[in-house]
């Protein structure tokens, strides 16, 4: 009989896709649908078996996609709901699933609800959004935007604020109202019975509110959100409703994305007794080293900190819940850049992270042009970044009078644009992107960097991610076996095993440029499966950013 604790999405690689940069079909420098349908034998090439699609439905792009003005249309850039039918044919046909991104906590302020909304007091769909009376003319609080500035915008015509964490595009949907609850379970019902295999909901954690609205203090920003925007006082009577009328119908995957998940409350979103979500994304290890003074003016941090934190989340949820794996998305830096290096041992290290990636506990998710060992881009000036976050920080920043070089220096380290640069398929034009000029710059190094290159040569990065999806895919105990830290205090070496009644591995993680030793055994009947150096050298030694995976079988 079927382990009933054994389902399809714990044991699935997930390759999550930004549609504006991955492909542009028809020559207007915008990826869409149809650059994502030309590629489905790439993805599948990699052995994943699920994609991730960011936002696709209709909007302004503010925030690309992550402000929605319908969400039942493709956003026009991207296509129509024919390729849209077309592309999840496409995925399910290569035995492949396809979920989306749910953006439930706010809408676009082009969307109908938010136009009536915004009209009068009196109007019905008044309700679907948060909107309060200020206080001496000043905004209803002191609650700053997650991009700049307050996160409450005057609506002149009704004489009240609107609430908005996100850009004052992004008005908060009101959960409080019932009605609007019933819209999002209609928009998710729609989408699932389209066929698509379950969503990442963007900010689940935030859809509560404290509706007592209370000033923070405004210190740090992170605090900010751990204690006031996120895991409102209903988020989890909401997520039980969302998943009796909805989710519990479908055999679909959730994973809930939220700043303010830690390790205190996951286990209410994702326990296994709590009827809510499957799994989430934290953001414990996205946030080492964003100081009191934000993201951009980046502390330093040690392995010691990043290896503790992925240790207490496998203790945390195991037997209780189950975890996603991720080392960065569209919202953050290049992995190779912020935890390898991406210097003189890119593909080292590349490969490297992807050992990590692919050998811990929890569902992994790969994000694009990570399969190629892809980098941050350092752009010369501020005009040719697009993200608004970065755009609106630059600004705050110039006003206050910040060294301004420094600053940049900040958005090459740490902006979203790093993760949004077009995908590099090529050494031709644009990457092999686009035949127009790209919406955003594509990163100078595509010439070195490519898939075309890398696809023949057996030791590429790209092929390496092969082979190591392959091997956990084979290996189920790198699946659902228990998981230990060695010598969490070591300052370079990340060493961990993982083990049931079959087997044990071994995994030897050099983060450092060091050539260095393990000190504890390994036995001969233990075997080297992985290795991301070529040439053989003594068992327990590690030169720079080696990776070593040893296999006993028992
Ligand atoms: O991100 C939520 C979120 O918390 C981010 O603002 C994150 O803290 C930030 O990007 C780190 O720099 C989600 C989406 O992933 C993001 O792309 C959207 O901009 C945001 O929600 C609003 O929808
Ligand atoms: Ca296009």
């Amino acid at each position: 009989m079927k382990n009933k604790n054994k389902v399809w999405w714990k044991e699935a690689v997930v390759y999550q896709i930004y549609p504006r940069s991955f492909k542009d079909s028809n020559a207007d420098g915008i990826g869409d649908l149809n650059g994502i349908l030309e590629k489905l034998d790439y993805i599948k090439s990699l052995g994943v078996d699920i994609i991730w699609l960011c936002p696709i439905y209709q909007s302004p792009n503010d925030d690309n996609g992550y402000d929605i003005s319908n969400y039942y249309e493709i956003m026009t850039e991207f296509g129509t709901m024919l390729h849209f039918d077309a592309l999840l044919e496409g995925v399910h046909a290569r035995q492949m699933k396809l979920i989306m991104d749910l953006v439930p906590n706010h809408s676009s302020d082009e969307h109908h609800w938010f136009k009536e909304s915004s009209k009068s007091k009196e109007n019905p769909y008044r309700d679907y959004y948060y909107w309060r009376k200020g206080k001496n003319n000043l905004p209803p609080n002191n609650w700053p935007s997650f991009f700049g500035g307050s996160a409450w915008e005057y609506n002149a015509e009704t004489e009240e604020y609107y609430l908005h964490l996100f850009s004052k595009k992004q008005p908060d949907l009101n959960w409080e109202n019932p009605e609007l609850r019933k819209e999002i379970y209609k928009i998710i019902e729609f989408w699932f019975k389209k066929g698509i295999d379950g969503f990442r909901m963007d900010v689940i954690s935030a859809i509560s509110k404290d509706l007592e609205f209370p000033d923070v203090d405004l210190s740090n920003f992170i605090n900010i959100i751990n204690n006031q925007y996120s895991n409102g006082p209903r988020v989890h009577e909401f997520l039980k409703e969302m998943n009796q009328n909805v989710l519990s119908k479908y055999d679909i995957m959730t994973v809930g994305e939220g700043p303010g998940i830690n390790l205190n409350n996951c286990l209410d979103y994702v326990g296994n007794d709590r009827n809510e979500l499957n799994m989430v994304f934290h953001f414990d290890h996205m946030f080492l080293g964003h100081g009191a003074n934000g993201k951009y003016e980046p502390t330093p941090w040690s392995l010691i900190e990043f290896k503790n934190i992925f240790s207490l989340w496998d203790e945390k949820l195991k037997n209780k819940g189950w975890g996603s794996i991720f080392l960065g998305n569209h919202d953050f830096a290049r992995i190779v850049s912020r935890f390898g290096n991406d210097n003189n041992y890119r593909i080292e290290s590349s490969k490297l992270l992807a050992t990590l990636l692919l050998s811990l506990r929890g569902t992994s998710f790969i994000y694009q042009g990570e399969e190629i060992g892809m980098t941050n881009v350092s752009f010369d000036t501020i005009e040719d970044y697009r993200d608004l976050e970065a755009l609106n920080a630059w600004q705050e920043a110039a006003a206050n009078g910040k060294d301004m070089g420094k600053f940049l220096n900040g958005v090459h380290q740490q902006g979203r644009d790093n993760a949004r640069t077009p995908m590099q398929w090529r050494n031709t034009i644009n990457a092999g992107f686009s035949t127009a000029e790209p919406w955003i710059k594509v990163n100078p190094n595509y010439t070195e960097i490519n898939v075309y290159k890398q696809e023949n040569d057996p030791l590429s990065i790209l092929n390496f991610y092969r082979s190591m999806i392959k091997f956990r895919k084979n290996n189920p105990t790198l699946i659902y076996g228990e998981y230990k830290c060695l010598y969490p205090e070591d300052l370079n070496l990340y060493a961990f095993e993982r083990w049931d009644s079959n087997s044990t591995y071994l995994i030897l993680l050099n983060f450092s440029e060091a050539n260095i030793l393990f000190e504890g055994d390994i036995s001969s009947s233990y075997q080297l499966v992985i290795n991301n150096y070529i040439s053989p050298n003594e068992r327990k030694a590690l030169r720079p950013w080696e990776a070593k995976l040893f296999k006993l079988d028992k």
